[in-house]
């Protein structure tokens, strides 16, 4: 097998002006992006996503889930193909780079390996995987998990966003339905370039994070239930204001999570409240707790104490309670085989590196469970992503595009 030259680079410029193409559909309203799941604006990026693949000459598949698989022909069309990707879809005010670097900088290896006229053994297929983000449709990671096989179809299909609207029914209307078995397709590896969502590479002053595990994640959606009533003149020992129970519960959150670190996050990040009028008592809420550990015994004990502290919150103050699993992954430990070469690709590459635990969840973390699996990070300014303000240089996202070039070209073999 020819050796990978460490002069083997991606064309950053072009890939940066395909960021900025992709960003132009379903902008947000503070320069980021809103281009939720099975949206309209999903679905112009999905169509945008297809015509550079017909350009660059990729066959595509897509599976019952939505999901787009564009493949490079390898020398040996029955070697197992090396994977590459992660997610066009966004938060309601996302960044530009959150999942998109991960599949234009698999777009741009691509599109390098045609300049240099490089073959490989293994085919290279490209992924957009559906519904990374769950926030329109929860949980996260949904098509990704599918297709490992954590969830089944019909499940995922009667799955339902805020306004009713079912996700298979979305699916079918954008149009972006394909008539692939989800998990049919087999991997001789994943491999998945994403922005850390976190401060400490550019704190570190480190170009690439090599990542070794990823924190598992809870998604507890609490409804409490009291008694709707007037503000002003229900008297405060007569009230059952389920207002009052969240607070108190968002507040058991923080503290169960500060109770663990530094290995432990804890949140509330949706809520909704019935009536949700200035006058009124709330007589229901329905709210999501976000907890992460990369430790599964951490994982237990804060859900375990969270369930105990909000049966007695809710003692306290007359309210019914009910807690749902919504959302759930494991920690995950990467492959170390893919790891060590990622770790391998930035020294040759000559960028400084760090192995990291991710904090967010990606669809690696589920394809894990089915193929050799690992990803590749680089920085993003203050840490901040779930932003519109999300941002990266364009030297950052070219030196994890070309750890990620380096890996794939290594895992699929050139041939000479
Ligand atoms: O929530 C997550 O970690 C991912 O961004 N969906
Ligand atoms: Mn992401
Ligand atoms: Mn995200």
């Amino acid at each position: 097998m020819a050796n990978i030259a460490s002069n083997f680079k991606i064309n950053g410029d072009r890939l940066w002006k395909t960021i900025m193409e992709m960003a132009k559909i379903g902008p947000g309203i503070a320069g980021g992006n809103n281009r939720q799941t099975l949206t309209d604006e999903d679905a112009k990026g999905r169509a945008l996503f297809q015509k550079w693949c017909d350009e660059a000459n990729l066959s595509m598949g897509i599976d019952k889930m939505g999901t787009m698989f564009a493949r490079r022909e390898g020398t040996d069309p029955d070697a197992l193909p090396v994977y590459v990707g992660s997610h066009l879809d966004t938060q309601p005010t996302g960044g530009k780079y959150d999942g998109i670097l991960g599949v234009l900088g698999g777009l741009e290896l691509i599109r390098s390996l045609d300049d240099m006229n490089i073959k490989t053994k293994h085919p290279i297929v490209l992924v957009n995987w559906t519904n990374e983000e769950g926030t329109r449709f929860a949980p996260p990671m949904m098509a990704s998990g599918v297709f490992a096989g954590v969830h089944t179809l019909d499940w995922a299909y009667a799955k339902e966003d805020s306004d009713g609207k079912k996700f298979g029914d979305e699916l079918k209307r954008i149009g972006w339905i394909g008539d692939e078995e989800v998990g049919s397709r087999k991997m001789k590896a994943f491999f998945e370039l994403h922005i850390e969502q976190g401060p400490i590479l550019e704190s570190e002053g480190k170009d690439i994070g090599v990542v070794s595990r990823g924190q598992g994640l809870n998604w507890l959606q609490v409804t409490l239930t009291g008694r709707e009533s007037h503000t002003g003149s229900t008297p405060m020992p007569m009230r059952r204001n389920a207002g009052l129970g969240m607070a108190k519960i968002t507040s058991l959150v923080h503290e169960i999570a500060m109770s663990h670190q530094p290995d432990a996050v804890g949140a509330v990040g949706h809520c909704d409240v019935y009536p949700n009028s200035r006058n009124i008592i709330p007589g229901k809420v329905v709210f999501t707790i976000d907890f992460r550990s990369p430790s599964f015994d951490t994982q237990d004990d804060m859900e375990r104490r969270l369930h105990e502290g909000a049966k007695e919150i809710c003692n306290n103050l007359d309210l019914e309670l009910e807690i749902e699993k919504v959302g759930h992954f494991d920690p995950v430990t990467f492959d170390e085989g893919c790891v060590s070469t990622i770790r391998r690709a930035a020294e040759r590459l000559g960028y400084s590196h760090r192995d990291i635990i991710s904090g967010a969840g990606h669809d690696a973390c589920w394809i894990n469970k089915v193929a050799p699996t690992a990803m590749v990070m680089c920085p993003c300014v203050d840490g901040l992503s779930h932003n519109e303000a999300e941002d990266i240089s364009q030297d950052w996202a070219v030196a994890g595009s070309n750890v990620l070039f380096h890996a794939v070209l290594e895992t699929a073999e050139i041939v000479d």
